[in-house]
């Protein structure tokens, strides 16, 4: 496949005003009739040819200026429609193509999903419909004619608002006619069709639209949609008051489809989403989803603004999108919930997805600068770094500077398809910095490590903190400048923060430092006594610290820091030094006795004081770092089981320290009254079940005894499969009846048998790949099902010790999954593919072994450019 380049990016020598779409939907013979009006870009070459993309398409009928064109005026294949000399002026194209939604595995365009219609279209499936010029910078106004059987589809939707709706005369047929008037690319039109019940609620902007709110689902589930439609409401709230962002239709349908490549999508006026981010209630959805949902459907009500008002120019801005509504999604959880305990569990998320993105050999930069499958890009380091970038950037300008930017940044590129330059500029302008450097985060690929040491003068009461930075090599990019970090710290003493002064030029006030350069030392005056230093407060840069602080005063600073993910940070990274060194064969495990002690006994200390002020708080504070954590910080040479070894060993002497504690504390812990899904009873949940999580290691016989009473006693999924997933941590007969019992109480409910698949898919125990196996012949699994894929094939995947078993069995298994899937899905085979992410940091028999699989893979003949792509970057 070619490669797409950034520096080739040429304005369209065409464009694309209005199109008209009749579509009639049938399951295997859906005609799609576009009227489209065309005009030469100014910006364009005159006098260009016209080629129109598309993708397995069949063309049956063309005209010009409604004139049937002659077959010596262009050629066509599936992938293009070409008039090598169109008229030099505007003029209109009739095209008339049939697709079968129900041959369309790949779910990208037109498909149906349990007998619903639907589309997806980014990045580029619109040429899947029709022959289109399939590309964010051509924006067009839409009108949609959509007509179908009105038993196979009572609900006719598509983009923006409904103009007209009606019965086929003489027919079993009706339609519905839609009218988008904001220009938009095609990768945001959307159509449904099908049989949903669904929930509505009005809604008046805070500028005085009112607007139709609507959440369709499955017939029967619309029980499930209240949390959806809720969060819509509180979600469209919060960006008129933090953003100024209103509204801007007469409705806004957000539909479920239970087959979706990916959680949901932004369609203008019509977000499709994956059932998973929209069906709730408390027998089928955990406090997690709850959560997740809400996240999800501000995302992509949020894109409204910032990806469809203003888009992407082309998809190497694909962050400007991505990076900014994650960053917003994200602010609105946190005021919606507990600031520190999201940016806890993003700061999670981000080490775990991102940094190892970054540490291998699928590195690239925020804004990429080629690719040859964007579907590939949809990546941890595009959203969640993207997200950081900005977060920074508020960070480095201050929430006023950065307000009015945005501000301008609406303003200005309203309606335009923009770029990363147009967006820093806007926000150089409103801070009156130069942000050129900073520019340098979206080009330069992997993780900064941030080195600080500090030295206390008590005779001249200073204290100087050295600095430096460095990034490795990442693929394509050996050589690394410094960027531009801010790195927000406090000093701290025995009674709390010291004042900070300085007369650097590295200070920007208010605790905040700004480290650009490779090396800076700070010396800070007036320090009365010797401070332990707290860096990187609030997680200030997506970077590592590394900072030689002993146990003693990390623990200082878990007990005293003012900023509250230092706090956690702090215990954590007691955690994963003593893992670390723990983790390398042959290490001495007696370290890791006395930091299991250590730790225990600051947990014991703070649960008896703590606990139940925050216990959302408290069950951060409680979860260790992951093994795969652990084994991301050992780099090289990895082995996953003696990481497993360290890591179980700890978390077992850790529940011991607890057990006197426990009875009482899940006691206290437990919530009265029916379930509620706020953060306040959810945080009670996560403690609560942390503390079980620990028992069954610490105390196996009464942790299952636990398990059991907890699943038998529960009225909601949370605790159950909590439950169900600590007793995965037991071997034996109970375990195994548990297992069958969840899936006798949720037989019927794909979502719920998602969970237990996964729960069993991560059992760290040599059995589990026969038992994956076998779980791919229970009725509740699906190939063809991207959901069911993700849970038991990609939980095994994401399963440290099984899927890296010693004999390669567990890269076998997945590559040979990988291969079969990339005939139906490419999408779903090469985000799987994508497990194999780490493998260079594998001891070198695993590391051969995983190189092996991957080889297999690369080697198939007639392999999707989406999966070839991956095997051969995750290769090089
Ligand atoms: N913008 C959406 C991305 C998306 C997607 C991309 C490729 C293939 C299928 C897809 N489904 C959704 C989702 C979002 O970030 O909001
Ligand atoms: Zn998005």
């Amino acid at each position: 496949a070619p490669l797409i380049r950034l520096e080739d990016y040429r304005p369209s020598d065409w464009l694309i005003d209005t199109v008209d779409l009749d579509i009639s939907l049938h399951p295997q013979k859906t005609r799609v009739r576009a009227l489209i009006a065309l005009r030469p870009n100014p910006e364009g070459q005159p006098g260009a040819p016209l080629t129109l993309d598309g993708d397995e398409l069949a063309l049956k009928a063309l005209s010009l200026d409604g004139k049937p064109l002659d077959a010596s005026a262009f050629t066509v294949t599936p992938q293009a429609l070409t008039i090598p000399a169109p008229p030099p002026h505007d003029f209109t194209l009739t095209i008339e193509t049939e697709v079968d939604p129900s041959a369309n595995t790949k779910l990208m365009g037109l498909y149906r999903s349990s007998k619903v219609y639907c589309t997806q279209c980014e990045a580029d499936g619109f040429r899947r419909i029709t022959y289109f010029l399939d590309r964010p910078d051509v924006m067009s106004v839409y009108t949609v004619r959509l007509e179908a059987a009105k038993a196979e589809a009572p609900v006719l939707l598509s983009n923006g608002n409904l103009v007209a709706t009606g019965e086929m005369p003489g027919s079993d047929r009706h339609f519905a006619v839609w009218h988008d008037p904001h220009p938009k690319p095609a990768y945001l039109f959307a159509l449904v069709g099908g049989a949903l019940d669904h929930v509505r609620q009005d809604y008046v902007t805070a500028d005085g639209q009112k607007v139709e709110l609507a959440v369709y689902v499955e017939p029967g589930k619309a029980g499930r949609a209240g949390w959806a439609l809720d969060s819509l409401v509180r979600c469209m709230r919060w960006d008129e008051k933090v953003f100024g962002r209103n509204y801007d239709l007469d409705v806004f349908n957000v539909v479920a489809v239970s087959d979706f490549n990916m959680g949901a999508m932004e369609n203008k006026g019509l977000n499709i989403f994956n059932d998973k981010y929209v069906l709730a209630d408390p027998q089928t959805a955990t406090d997690g989803d709850y959560a997740a949902i809400e996240a999800i459907i501000a995302h992509e009500y949020f894109h409204n603004w910032t990806g469809n008002r203003i888009t992407c120019r082309d998809w190497f801005q694909l962050c400007l999108k991505e990076g900014l509504t994650v960053f917003r999604d994200q602010e609105f959880s946190s005021d919606e919930r507990s600031r520190p305990v999201k940016r806890i569990a993003d700061v999670r998320t981000l080490r775990s997805t991102q940094f190892s993105e970054d540490a291998g050999p699928l590195a690239h930069p925020v804004r990429p600068r080629a690719y040859k499958e964007i579907n590939n890009f949809y990546t941890p380091t595009v959203y969640e770094k993207g997200a950081e970038v900005i977060r920074m950037l508020k960070v480095m300008i201050g929430d006023d500077a950065f307000r009015r930017g945005m501000d301008l940044y609406f303003e200005r590129c309203d309606g335009t398809a923009a770029t990363i330059e147009e967006f820093l500029a806007c926000f150089a302008e409103s801070s009156g910095q130069d942000l050129a450097h900073f520019a340098r985060w979206y080009e330069q690929a992997g993780t900064p490590t941030i080195t600080a040491s500090g030295r206390y003068d008590a005779a001249a009461k200073r204290y100087t903190l050295d600095l430096k930075q460095s990034t490795p090599p990442t693929p394509g990019q050996a050589e690394k400048l410094p960027v531009v970090l801010p790195i927000r710290l406090g000093l701290v003493g025995a009674l709390g923060d010291l004042p900070l002064q300085t007369s650097s030029n590295a200070y920007a006030g208010d605790g905040l430092v700004v480290l650009d350069d490779a090396a800076l030392s700070i010396t800070f005056e007036e320090v009365t006594e010797a401070p332990t230093p707290s860096l990187m407060r609030g997680f200030s840069a997506p970077a590592r610290l590394d900072l030689d602080l002993p146990d003693a005063a990390l623990l200082r600073l878990f007990s005293t820091d003012s900023d509250a993910f230092n706090r956690w940070q702090s215990l954590q990274t007691i955690a994963v030094r003593a893992l670390v060194a723990a983790g390398k064969p042959g290490s001495n495990q007696q370290a890791l006795a006395a930091t299991a002690g250590a730790l225990g006994a600051a947990f014991d200390g703070f649960l008896k004081t703590d606990a139940l002020a925050d216990p959302a708080f408290a069950a951060q504070v409680l979860r260790l770092p992951s093994p795969a954590d652990i084994a991301r910080e050992i780099g090289r040479d990895v082995d996953p089981d003696a990481v497993f070894a360290a890591h179980r060993s700890l978390s077992a002497a850790i529940g011991e320290a607890l057990l006197g504690n426990l009875p009482g504390l899940r006691a206290a812990l437990a919530t009265t009254g029916p379930y509620r899904p706020d953060a306040a009873s959810a945080g009670r949940r996560a403690l609560r079940n942390e503390l079980l999580g620990l028992a069954a290691l610490a105390e196996p016989a009464e942790g299952a005894r636990l398990c059991e009473e907890q699943f038998a006693a529960a009225d909601n999924l949370t605790d159950r499969l909590a439950a169900l997933a600590a007793m995965t941590l037991v071997p034996g007969a109970r375990r195994e009846a548990l297992i069958d019992r969840f899936a006798e109480a949720y037989a019927g409910e794909p979502l719920v048998l998602d969970k237990w698949l996964m729960a069993q898919a991560l059992i760290p125990e040599s059995e589990t790949l026969e038992r994956v196996k076998r779980l791919m012949q229970h009725p509740a699994f699906s190939l063809g099902n991207p959901n069911r894929v993700r849970a038991l094939i990609g939980g095994f995947a994401a399963n440290l010790t099984q899927f890296n078993r010693a004999d390669g069995e567990g890269y076998g298994f997945v590559s040979d999954i990988v291969i079969a899937l990339d005939r139906s899905n490419p999408q779903v085979a090469s985000r799987l593919l994508g497990s194999f992410k780490s493998w260079r940091m594998l001891e070198p028999g695993r590391r051969r072994l995983a190189q092996e699989a991957l080889g297999t893979v690369a080697r198939t003949p007639n392999l999707s450019r989406d999966v070839a792509d991956i095997a051969e970057r995750a290769l090089a």
